[in-house]
């Protein structure tokens, strides 16, 4: 799992460029689990050829996960998730105007039948966890990876503990 040239397990889409500020928390959460990925700016409403596309080809290439961040009229995840039976991520981005509440209705709010796995708004560090937790449910390597992760944020808050006590 830890050889990233080979091919990409998870998609990381957004609708813009703009994006990339939140969905890179993501991208690093899928580099430092050696999880192969590829990363594209896909919009549902600006490129919505590409986006059948990418979504309807998604499994044949091996893609296991897609992680689909949008903001506002946030469509993409859940077009994508129409169009594939893999796993979509949503991640609510926020933009200036209402703070990603838009985003957040947008995304969450799918219909019986069309499964979106919406993290909270700007939550694109869980959507890259929640991938590996996806991924690590049959691969050894990615759940021992969990583990350590686990440990260690445990570890983090008993050192702060034992920081207040001094
Ligand atoms: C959405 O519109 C994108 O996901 C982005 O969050 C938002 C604004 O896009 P830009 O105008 O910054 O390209 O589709």
């Amino acid at each position: 799992m830890a050889d990233r040239t080979s091919a990409p397990l998870v998609g990381v889409i957004m609708g813009s460029d703009s994006d990339f500020s939140v969905m890179s928390d993501a991208v690093q959460v899928l580099r430092e689990f050696g999880i192969p990925h590829e990363t594209e700016v896909v919009s549902a409403h600006r490129t919505p050829d590409k986006m059948v596309r990418y979504a309807r080809d998604a499994a044949d290439r091996g893609l296991r996960v897609i992680i689909a961040g949008a903001g506002g009229a946030a469509h993409l995840p859940g077009m994508v998730a129409s169009m594939t039976t893999l796993p979509v991520i949503g991640v609510p981005v926020p933009l200036a105007k209402l703070d990603g509440l838009d985003s957040l209705l947008s995304i969450v709010q799918m219909p019986g039948g069309i499964p979106v796995a919406t993290v909270s708004i700007g939550g694109a560090k869980n959507a890259g966890l929640l991938a590996a937790r996806i991924l690590g449910s049959h691969d050894a390597e990615v759940a021992a990876q969990l583990d350590r992760y686990a440990a260690d944020l445990e570890a983090a808050v008993e050192q702060k503990n034992t920081a207040l006590q001094e």
